[in-house]
């Protein structure tokens, strides 16, 4: 079989050295044993590798061919799969990292006919499954590639042709069965081509009906399977199409709501994702935790310069933060945690420039976790806050909140008993008391 020491050139495993280490291939921050709040630093993090950035691009864009040239991707069918499992299982390993997630077309022989499709998909699973014996690492969640395959130029649930509809049902009846047999916590629906690239010749009513006739499908195979973890929603707006159907996450609780299944389906909110939407990624957060529908994270970041989804680690201290406090004030991840949807740049054409993205990476995260956490412990955010909503504990909060018709309420205030009093929002202040310890 494939010899991946050549590959790694004699990079061991990546370990904890402290802030003051300079070994680039050591973490700084990330000391999985850590206490934090009461929790192992890997505990409130729960990282995990992405396959296809990670073993399947070979880092070509719209204008040039690939420039990564890996090992494995010189070779065909079940063997460049069963190569790129043996890279991958090394280098989770090497992290040190509990999870990995992936699609079904990540880690199977290609296959062009739905025939070949099963089969090919079939004959990867006890190798992954074994992998994951001897390493211990285990699947954050799965999914199934029902976006790049030209049959789904016009969408998978949403296409016009009912055919393509029952190919993208068989793979995500396929991937949600593998991800159940390999203990995956989630499994994720991202509707990559579920939209529209023009209304001219979009039916959006009838794609919408077809869009949740394939969820609720889902959610049905997910209990008489008995698969546990939820089905994850991952938002975004546009790209590939010109609109996503998924576009944030106000907009798939309204879905989920309209089609009642938000007992089963939450949200993978990515960081990319939320800035082409035009949201922050705090905004994110706190919108999934605001409507009980907090699942799990894509972490990586766009490029304020560029319109894109350009998925490189996310590295900006206050944007981590600021996010990390929702969580963490939240009580954290239950199955999910922050899966590394993000890939190293064309021109990082080196073995150890995966090492030092996830490495960066996680390190940034896990200063973002002792900032918040710091910034919990120290008080004075969380009680600003409290003093600022605390008059709709008393009895006019109340009264208003539970009892009170608008009838009611207006003759009080016409009465001359209500006189508002204006307190400053102390934006400001509170900024300073992030950059304190951020
Ligand atoms: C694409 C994206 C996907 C999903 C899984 O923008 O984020 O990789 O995470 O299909
Ligand atoms: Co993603």
């Amino acid at each position: 079989m494939f010899d991946i020491t050549d590959f790694f050139d004699g990079i061991g495993k990546i370990t904890y050295e402290g802030p003051a280490s300079d070994n680039p291939l050591a973490y700084r921050f990330y000391d999985k044993d850590r206490v934090v709040l009461g929790k192992r630093m890997e505990d409130h993090l729960r990282p995990s590798v992405c396959y296809w950035h990670t073993f399947c691009w070979d880092g070509f864009d719209v204008f040039g061919a690939g420039t990564f040239n890996r090992p494995w991707q010189q070779l065909e069918g079940q063997a460049m799969a069963e190569a790129k499992l043996e890279i991958a299982f090394g280098f989770f390993e090497r992290l040190g990292w509990p999870y990995f997630a992936f699609h079904d077309v990540d880690v199977m022989a290609p296959a062009e006919t739905m025939v070949e499709h099963t089969e090919n998909f079939a004959r990867i699973l006890d190798p992954i499954a074994a992998q994951m014996q001897r390493t211990g690492v285990k699947l954050l969640w799965g999914t199934a590639n029902v976006f790049s395959h030209p049959r789904y130029m016009s969408g998978a649930a949403t296409n016009p042709d009912p055919e393509v509809f029952a190919c993208a049902a068989m793979q995500i009846k396929q991937a949600l069965e593998a991800t159940h047999r390999l203990g995956g916590e989630n499994y994720v629906l991202w509707g990559g081509r579920e939209g529209y690239d023009t209304l001219l010749n979009t039916d959006t009513g009838r794609e919408l009906e077809q869009l949740g006739r394939m969820l609720a499908l889902a959610v049905e195979h997910k209990h008489k399977i008995g698969f546990k973890g939820p089905l994850l929603i991952e938002p975004k707006p546009h790209e590939p199409t010109k609109h996503q159907y998924d576009r944030d996450t106000q907009t798939v609780y309204g879905f989920l709501k309209r089609l009642d299944l938000l007992e089963d389906v939450k949200v993978n909110i990515e960081t990319n994702h939320a800035t082409l939407a035009g949201n922050a990624m705090d905004h994110e957060i706190a919108m999934a935790f605001a409507h009980g529908i907090f699942g799990s994270v894509d972490a990586n970041r766009g490029d304020p310069q560029n319109g894109w989804d350009t998925d490189q680690f996310w590295m900006d201290p206050l944007d981590i933060t600021r996010s990390m406090l929702h969580i963490v004030k939240h009580g954290g991840f239950d199955t999910g945690g922050f899966n590394f949807d993000s890939k190293v740049r064309r021109q990082s054409i080196d073995a150890a420039d995966l090492f030092h993205g996830h490495i960066g990476g996680v390190d940034a995260l896990a200063r973002g976790l002792l900032s918040a956490a710091a910034i919990l412990e120290e008080g004075s955010y969380e009680r600003f806050l409290n003093d600022r909503y605390a008059d709709w504990e008393g009895e006019l909060g109340k009264w208003l909140l539970q009892e009170a018709s608008l009838e009611e309420i207006a003759s009080r205030v016409e009465a001359g008993g209500i006189d508002p009093k204006p307190r400053s929002g102390r934006q400001e202040w509170l900024e300073n008391v992030l950059n304190r310890f951020v």
